[in-house]
């Protein structure tokens, strides 16, 4: 196996020596067009003097989202968040909505913004998306909505989601902002529940800079949120919704249909960058990868795994710890937990709420770096560093544990 095994990559904090990467390795780098192909856009927008507002650019790459997506309608917005917050208003919620705690903080906030409650379910523990029997047995009257997360790409159980959701009567909405372009059973995400939330933020597979999109088959839903996304202006002279400003401006735009054509070659890259990671890591004692549930194409957006610290002999933040002495900047989404967060302290929601797996998951998770110009190599040296962690994981303990 391991290509660097031989060529001595001993952690840097039982080494002394110079870091393995000289620069910092991050978790990710943005998918970006060069000078020369942006240069055309940008002078087309400013020969139009039409910088935001739904303008052209705006509404071509509406048009080609939608085509990716199979969806009627995309409504783009300035960011994923502001997309679900106003996507809840629009659905009229009241009430307690099912979510998941093992996400990032705007899924949960978007909630309580919107006047809402959240009620955390647990999560599969193998896939990490929200586990149907833990919502039935969290379900009630009070619940006007399931929001789950597709996390890292990972599809959640529509069917059993969406089954429960007709049985309750209440809507089924899904933050996809990691799911750009996956698919279930040969279906592209975009077109599950009654909506779906992306973001199109820098650090995302598809990247508008800042910006997200709403997808929907529902047309009545999609004009109540194109006013919301526009101050819930109706027209010169009627504002008939308490709405905000959610517009996405035409340069953002420009980076979104700059990007499109080359998500097939970025996704591709993903996937055999992914595939060093499994084949070299797999075998490590106390590694384990997220599952992919059966059916699901990802987008290998994310390098996800466990470290299992009584077979890895390690924590994971001592795993991260060490990892960052070396330049490699691996991060721990999602901890802590939705209901750990210091802001909900004394919410009632947030209190005496006890889920075993995302307290396991969110404590042992770590993202590894993975982008589309990360170099495969760099991808062996950080395999390789794990491995000799492993190896000398008594002495690295006592060192890391001596630093404190
Ligand atoms: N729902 C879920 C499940 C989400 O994961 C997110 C966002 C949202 C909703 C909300 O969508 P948006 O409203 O953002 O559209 C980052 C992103 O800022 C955030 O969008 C993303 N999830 C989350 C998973 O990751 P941070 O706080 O970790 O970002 P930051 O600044 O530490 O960046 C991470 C790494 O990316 C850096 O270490 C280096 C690299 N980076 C970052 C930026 C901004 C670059 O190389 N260049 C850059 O310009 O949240």
């Amino acid at each position: 196996m391991a290509k660097y095994m031989d060529t001595c990559v001993k952690p840097r904090i039982l080494s002394g020596k110079t870091p393995l990467f000289k620069d910092k390795v991050y978790v990710t780098r943005p998918n970006l067009p060069t000078m020369d192909e942006l240069a055309p856009k940008i002078e087309e927008m400013l020969a139009r003097q039409w910088v935001t507002n739904f303008g052209d650019f705006h509404n071509e790459l509406e048009t080609r989202l939608k085509d990716v997506f199979k969806v009627k309608h995309v409504l783009l917005c300035c960011n994923g968040t502001i997309g679900l917050f106003l996507l809840l208003r629009s659905l009229g919620l009241k009430g307690r909505v099912i979510t998941t705690p093992f996400t990032f903080p705007a899924t949960i906030h978007s909630i309580y913004m919107a006047g809402l409650e959240p009620v955390f379910c647990d999560i599969c523990p193998d896939d990490y998306t929200l586990s149907p029997k833990s919502i039935e047995e969290k379900i009630n009257p009070s619940v006007s909505a399931i929001l789950s997360v597709n996390v890292f790409g990972n599809i959640s159980d529509v069917e059993n989601l969406e089954r429960m959701g007709a049985k309750y009567g209440i809507p089924v909405i899904y933050d996809s902002a990691h799911a750009f372009m996956c698919s279930y059973k040969g279906k592209p995400v975009g077109g599950f529940g009654k909506a779906e939330m992306f973001s199109f933020h820098g650090t995302k597979l598809f990247t508008t800079l800042e910006g997200g999109a709403i997808t929907t088959n529902d047309t009545g839903l999609c004009n109540r949120l194109r006013s919301l996304i526009n101050f819930g202006i109706k027209d010169e002279e009627h504002v008939t919704g308490v709405g905000l400003n959610g517009k996405m401006s035409e340069i953002n735009a420009i980076f979104g249909l700059l990007a499109l054509g080359k998500m097939d070659r970025i996704i591709k890259k993903l996937d055999s960058l992914s595939d060093i990671y499994r084949k070299r890591l797999s075998e490590l004692p106390g590694i384990k990868f997220q599952a992919i549930r059966r059916g699901c194409a990802t987008n290998s957006q994310y390098m996800t795994i466990e470290i299992l610290p009584e077979k890895f002999g390690l924590t994971r933040d001592e795993a991260h710890r060490a990892l960052k002495e070396d330049n490699v900047y691996a991060r721990k989404y999602f901890f802590p937990p939705g209901y750990s967060y210091d802001c909900y302290k004394g919410e009632r929601f947030a209190e005496g709420v006890k889920l075993p797996n995302v307290e396991r998951v969110s404590n042992q998770i770590l993202c590894l770096p993975m982008y589309y110009s990360l170099d495969p190599d760099d991808v062996e040296k950080i395999c390789a560093l794990l491995e000799s962690m492993y190896n000398c994981r008594k002495e690295l303990v006592d060192k890391l544990r001596l630093k404190g």
